[in-house]
């Protein structure tokens, strides 16, 4: 590659999927722009013309032991009682995380479940402690910047290994299942149903995390065996509960859950829900307005992704590819549309955003 692009990567911190310099642990870094600048007179515009939003695709806290981490969440042990949650910008697709982050993805989903932690207090307690920085304990203080929006400190819960996922509508390995064997976790449903198609009443499918990283789902009996009849029957009628406090709230404004998934643990004050709830990550959202069932529906956040992702003919192998700078725009469009519908706020943003991804 030559100096003069090794030198506009170096002074714009801009990383090409080819570029020679790698992100840096634990520092903001910067929306990837794309494999479309395979003329280099395009990538030369390109490059002087975009206003480049800060993502965070990493954290790096050295002096705090890492819980665990997940294709967008990490999660650091704070003490023995506290652990910090922190959403990074990062996206998957196709069941890879992706070389490109979404500029405020990782603020939207912490928002969100803020927001829905709030909105369901009345139903269920939870893990969050703060989400705001300045009251976090004093090791955490000094990531305040990077942690800002997009973090909570929570309650050290002890998870329970079943993913609680109900579902309203046929879609994904519920219709799978529904084509081939007229049910959904065991459980029958009417004959006749279209992919997508709205469910007679939301249901219970649990799912346990295989060793293969995909979740299979199991009978509310394999469930009761696993967890025990009674956590799991008061499991069931708490996770259908607030599925249907959502999913109406979210209808009203225009956005239809059709499945999602919640986590659950148990506290010294009892069971909470845990985790990040009712987000794109962890749900299904379909916008309402262009809901037609019987085939699948496109994703509310995601689609421009994947719309890309089969346009380039990825092979779904990785390395993961980088998004054009479009791609990642809309998507971040998207999930601020997403957390604008289902709250009726605007996402308190961290800078001044410029309009559109152009500078000049
Ligand atoms: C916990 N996960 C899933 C989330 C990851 C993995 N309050 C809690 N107490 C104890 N454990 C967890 C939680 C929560 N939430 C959640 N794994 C453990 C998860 C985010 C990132 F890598």
């Amino acid at each position: 590659m030559s100096r003069f692009f090794q030198l506009i990567f170096f002074v714009t911190g801009i990383t090409f999927p080819w570029s020679p310099l790698t992100k840096t642990r634990g520092r903001l870094e910067y929306a990837t722009v794309p494999p479309e600048a395979n003329d280099p007179q395009a990538s030369e515009l390109l490059v002087t013309n975009q206003t480049v939003e800060p993502v965070l695709l990493e954290t790096d806290f050295a002096d705090l032991e890492l819980y665990a981490s997940g294709k967008v969440r990490d999660l650091y042990r704070v003490d023995n009682e506290h652990l910090l949650f922190v959403a990074t910008d990062r996206i998957s697709a196709f069941d890879y995380v992706l070389a490109s982050g979404i500029p405020h993805k990782g603020c939207v989903l912490t928002q969100l479940s803020l927001f829905w932690f709030e909105f369901l207090g009345d139903i269920v307690p939870n893990h969050l402690v703060t989400a705001d920085v300045n009251r976090y304990p004093a090791p955490l203080r000094r990531y305040a910047q990077e942690l800002q929006g997009r973090s909570m400190l929570v309650v050290r819960a002890d998870m329970i290994a079943i993913e609680c996922v109900v579902r309203g509508y046929l879609s994904g390995s519920g219709w799978k299942e529904y084509r081939e064997r007229g049910t959904v976790c065991g459980i029958e449903l009417p004959p006749g149903l279209r992919e997508s198609d709205k469910l007679p009443q939301p249901i219970f499918t649990p799912a346990v995390k295989a060793t293969s990283g995909h979740d299979e789902n199991i009978s509310f009996e394999e469930m009761a065996e696993r967890a025990g009849r009674k956590l799991s029957g008061q499991l069931r009628e708490l996770s259908l509960k607030i599925y249907r406090k959502a999913a109406e709230h979210a209808a009203r404004r225009g956005i239809i859950i059709a499945d999602t998934k919640f986590e659950f643990g148990r506290t010294a004050r009892g069971l909470v829900l845990a985790d990040e709830v009712l987000t794109p990550d962890s749900s299904r959202f379909w916008p309402a307005g262009r809901y037609q069932p019987g085939g699948p529906q496109e994703s509310f956040d995601k689609q421009f992704v994947r719309d890309y992702l089969e346009k380039i003919r990825w092979n779904k192998q990785p390395p993961a590819p980088a998004l054009p700078a479009e791609v990642v725009q809309e998507t971040s469009e998207k999930y601020l549309e997403a957390y604008r519908q289902l709250t009726g706020r605007e996402l308190p943003l961290p800078r001044n955003r410029r309009n559109g991804s152009v500078q000049q």
